[in-house]
């Protein structure tokens, strides 16, 4: 069956191969007949061996590389023993980053499970969502509710549960500002769980007009094209007052620094993106307006439950546009350029 692998020697591409297996099912374990599969920014950091070569790293398939995709939405086919318990034939489920944990370490069951120290991850430690089958662990597989279109809850599976949960990280409240540093897959779906489901005001910055304008059909209220301003943290400050919460969601460790002079004293940064290198961290200004840096994870199977649910309730709307599977190379140029607005979201059911 076809499948897009990690190349050899990782640089930023996918092989599409044909001959793709899924490995048999153990104990617990469903088979998954995929729908729709989005590409996400971490994708191309994994198959750029940007976090080491994941063709090495955790279980190998047989021979096979490893396969890529964490944004997978697919009904259940096949249940192994034990699967039963929490799926049945025909539930669409959801395939993302935090694939399954132990279970019973200090994380994982105060709540935090997605930092378990034994977890697996889709498309990097164990294959991911991008084949036409995919092997998931029943208990960690989150089902899509119904009412919610299968195409848009590739995009919740993990941008969306990722920003929910971000917001949480940075407490946000109602009537608070949040900036929002990279309108890209991430940045669109913060805007929009901000407003609508936190009540915050938002404030964007991009340096591509296209995200710009579709954060502000979001209900984004500042937006900021940063290749036209000579300061981003100046007009932020300026429109804003300083923002109560600083999210960053651009692929840049420059936007780190432009978003901890954005916050107000008392401020936090909430570390989303994972640019390669260190955040510069200005001592006095961390210390005397008493600045508070966080990162945060995807999210746990709670959270993503209740990212669906906003979802489904129609509070927050992904901007999806279909592809084809063929097309996934050029897909990757167009994210490494900037110029998606949203995600594409490769369609498996047309395979
Ligand atoms: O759990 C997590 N922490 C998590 C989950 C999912 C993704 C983290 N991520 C990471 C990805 O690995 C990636 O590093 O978040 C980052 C963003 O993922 P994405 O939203 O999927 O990427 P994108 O769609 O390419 O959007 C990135 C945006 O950043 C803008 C680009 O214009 C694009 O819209 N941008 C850049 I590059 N530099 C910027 C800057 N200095 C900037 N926007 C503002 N200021
Ligand atoms: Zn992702």
């Amino acid at each position: 069956m076809k499948a897009a692998i990690v190349r050899e020697t990782p640089d930023g591409y996918v092989d599409l191969v044909d001959n793709w297996e899924p490995k048999p099912l153990a104990f617990g374990e469903a088979l998954v007949d995929m729908e729709y599969v989005g590409l996400c920014h971490t994708d191309l950091h994994v198959a750029s061996g940007d976090f080491g070569n994941p063709n090495e790293i955790g279980q190998r398939n047989g021979n096979f590389r490893r396969v890529v995709g964490h944004e997978g939405v697919g009904r259940v086919s096949k249940l192994a023993e034990g699967a039963s318990d929490y799926l049945k034939i025909g539930d669409r489920v959801s395939v993302a980053w935090f694939y399954d944990a132990c279970g019973v370490c200090d994380f994982c069951v105060s709540g935090n499970e997605t930092f378990c120290r034994k977890v697996r991850n889709s498309g990097y430690t164990v294959d991911g969502a991008m084949s036409q089958q995919v092997v998931v662990n029943a208990q960690y597989a989150v089902k899509v509710p119904d009412g919610l279109d299968p195409v848009e809850a590739t995009s919740i599976t993990c941008a969306g549960v990722t920003m929910y949960k971000s917001l949480k990280v940075g407490e946000t409240k109602p009537g608070q500002w949040v900036s929002v540093h990279g309108a890209g897959g991430l940045g669109n779906l913060a805007v929009q769980y901000a407003h609508n489901v936190f009540g915050a005001h938002v404030a964007v910055i991009d340096g591509n007009d296209d995200k710009l304008a579709a954060a502000k059909a979001n209900g984004a209220e500042v937006l900021i094209n940063r290749k036209k301003v000579a300061d981003v943290a100046e007009e932020v400050q300026k429109a804003t007052g300083g923002a109560h919460t600083a999210q960053v969601t651009a692929v840049n460790a420059a936007a780190f620094n432009q978003a901890v002079n954005s916050l107000r004293p008392m401020g936090k940064l909430v570390a989303v993106a994972l640019p390669q290198g260190d955040m510069a961290l200005n001592i006095a200004k961390t210390v005397l307006d008493g600045i508070e840096v966080r990162g945060s994870l995807v999210g746990t199977r709670a959270d993503l439950k209740e990212a669906f649910q906003f979802g489904a309730e129609g509070k927050v709307k992904p901007i999806v546009e279909k592809v084809n599977f063929n097309d996934m190379n050029e897909v990757i140029d167009e994210m490494k350029a900037g110029s998606i607005t949203g995600r594409k979201v490769f369609d498996f059911t047309t395979l």
